[in-house]
C-alpha cells in the first residue's frame, strides 16, 4: 500500500486563456499523477463553483495552506476517503472555498498516480474490461454557437455523432464531417473570412435551421463516401436563449409546446441521433414529452438538467426526462461523486457521455473516463490540441487492444 508524500497545487491556462488549476500528487514511491481542470462558459446553474470568490490565487491560496496537510498520508487506493476529505474541508455544498476545479484536478491526480503506479492506463485502472466490447462514439462538435462563438447561430454546437466500432473509424468519419462543412460554408459564403469557435467548430453568420441542413449533408456525403456511421447531433444548451419564460431565438420567440414541436421536427426532418439541452434546465417535464415523441430514434441528453448530480438525475429517471446523461467532472468537482452519478444511470438504463468544457485543457484523460464508464459517447470537439489530445488518448486505447504488428 502506498501513501500520498506530496501534493502541489500550480496556476496554469486553459484553451481560452484563462487561468485554471493544476495538481500534482506524488506518491511515496516516486510516481506522479498531474492533471489540470477545464472550464465552461455555458455553466449550468446547479454546478458547483470552479473557484473560489478570490480566483485561481484564492484557490492555490486555501488549497496549500488548509487542504495539503490533510491529504500528504492518505492511502493511494482510497479515492473515495481522498474525496470525502476535500467536501470536508470545503464544508460548503458548491465547493465556493476550495473551488471545484482544485477539486477536480486533486482528485483525477490521485486517480491517475494510482494508474501510473500500477503501470496501467487510467481507463483499466478505473474498471475498464481489457477488451471493451463497444467504444464511446466520438461527439465531435463541427460548427459553434451560442455561447462559444460571437455571431453565429443561437443554438450552441451542430455534432458529428459518430458510433462506429472502432475508434480509428470514428475519428475519421467525425473529422471528415468537419472538413466537408468548412467546405460547403466556403462555397456558400466566398467573400466571408471562416473563424473557428472556442471548441474547434466554424464559425459563420448563418441561422440554427440552414447550419443543420449543412451539418446533414456533410454526414450524408461523409456516410456515403466511406461507409461509415456519422449522423447529425445538436447541443442547443437552450437554456441560454431561455428567459422570462420563452425560448428567444434571434429570428423567433416560442413557447416550450412550440420550442418541443420545433426540436421534433427538426429531428425528423434531419435524423438527428444526438440531442442535447434542447429545453431549458429546469423542465425536467418538458424534457420527458420531448423523450416520449424522438427518445426511440436519438439520445436526448441531460446537461445543465442535471449537472452530473446524483441528486437532479434521481428526478430525471423518476419523471422519465431523458435516455442519457452528460457526465461532466468539474460539475460536482470529484471522481467519487461522478462515478456514483454514472452508476445510478447505468443501473437505471440511461446512457452516459462523457464531457470536455467549452475552455479545456491539453490532457487526454477524459478519454480514459469514458471508456472507463462504458459510455455511449465521448463529447470531445475535433480541432485545437486541446480536443485532439482526447481523441489521440482514445486512439491509442483502441489500438492498445489490438494484437501487436
Ligand atoms: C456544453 C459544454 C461543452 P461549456 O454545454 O456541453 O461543450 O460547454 O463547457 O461551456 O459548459
Ligand atoms: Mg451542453
Amino acid at each position: 500500500m502506498s501513501r500520498v508524500e506530496e501534493v502541489r497545487l500550480r496556476l496554469v491556462y486553459d484553451s481560452r486563456g484563462k487561468e485554471t488549476v493544476e495538481a500534482t500528487v506524488k506518491t511515496d514511491r516516486g510516481v506522479l499523477g498531474i492533471v489540470s481542470a477545464p472550464s465552461g462558459a455555458s455553466t449550468g446553474a446547479h454546478e458547483v463553483q470552479a473557484f473560489p470568490p478570490g480566483g485561481v490565487a484564492e484557490a492555490l491560496r486555501v488549497g496549500t495552506s488548509i487542504l495539503r496537510p490533510k491529504l500528504v498520508d492518505r492511502d493511494v487506493e482510497d479515492q473515495a476517503g481522498f474525496d470525502r476529505t476535500l467536501h470536508e474541508v470545503d464544508g460548503t455544498p458548491t465547493f465556493s472555498r476550495i473551488g471545484g476545479n482544485t477539486a477536480t484536478a486533486l482528485s483525477v491526480a490521485l486517480a491517475m498516480a494510482r494508474a501510473n503506479e500500477q503501470g496501467i492506463d487510467l481507463a483499466r485502472s478505473l474498471g475498464a474490461p481489457e477488451r471493451p466490447t463497444r467504444w464511446p462514439a466520438v461527439v465531435g462538435n463541427t460548427m459553434n454557437g451560442g455561447r462559444h462563438a460571437i455571431g453565429g447561430p443561437d443554438f450552441q454546437e451542430f455534432i458529428a455523432f459518430a458510433p462506429d466500432a472502432t475508434p480509428a473509424e470514428e475519428v475519421r468519419a467525425a473529422l471528415a464531417v468537419h472538413q466537408a462543412i468548412g467546405e460547403e460554408i466556403h462555397r456558400r459564403l466566398p467573400t466571408h473570412a471562416l473563424g473557428r469557435g472556442d471548441e474547434g467548430g466554424w464559425v459563420a453568420p448563418i441561422g440554427n435551421v440552414v447550419a443543420l441542413e449543412i451539418l446533414d449533408a456533410a454526414c450524408a456525403r461523409v456516410r456515403d463516401a466511406t461507409h461509415r456511421k456519422v449522423f447529425p447531433g445538436l447541443d442547443l444548451a437552450a437554456s441560454e436563449f431561455f428567459r422570462d419564460g420563452a425560448y428567444r431565438y434571434q429570428d423567433r420567440t416560442l413557447d416550450l409546446d412550440g420550442q418541443i414541436a420545433f426540436v421534433a421536427e427538426l429531428v425528423d426532418a434531419h435524423g438527428i441521433r444526438y440531442l442535447e439541452d434542447p429545453l431549458d434546465e429546469e423542465e425536467f417535464d418538458g424534457f420527458a414529452r420531448l423523450t416520449a415523441a424522438v427518445g426511440s430514434k436519438c439520445l436526448v441528453v441531460g446537461d445543465d438538467l442535471y449537472t452530473t448530480r446524483r441528486d437532479r438525475l434521481a428526478t430525471g429517471i423518476a419523471k422519465r426526462s431523458s435516455n442519457a446523461i452528460l457526465i461532466k467532472v468539474n460539475q460536482v468537482g470529484t471522481l467519487t461523486d461522478t462515478l456514483a452519478t454514472v452508476a445510478l444511470a447505468r443501473a437505471s438504463g440511461l446512457e452516459t457521455v462523457v464531457s470536455h468544457r467549452s475552455g479545456d485543457v491539453p490532457e487526454g484523460w477524459l478519454a480514459d473516463l469514458a471508456v472507463a464508464c462504458g459510455s455511449a459517447g465521448l463529447k470531445c470537439g475535433l480541432l485545437g490540441g486541446e480536443r485532439v489530445a482526447k481523441l489521440n488518448e482514445l486512439l491509442r486505447l483502441g489500438a492498445a487492444t489490438e494484437a501487436p504488428r
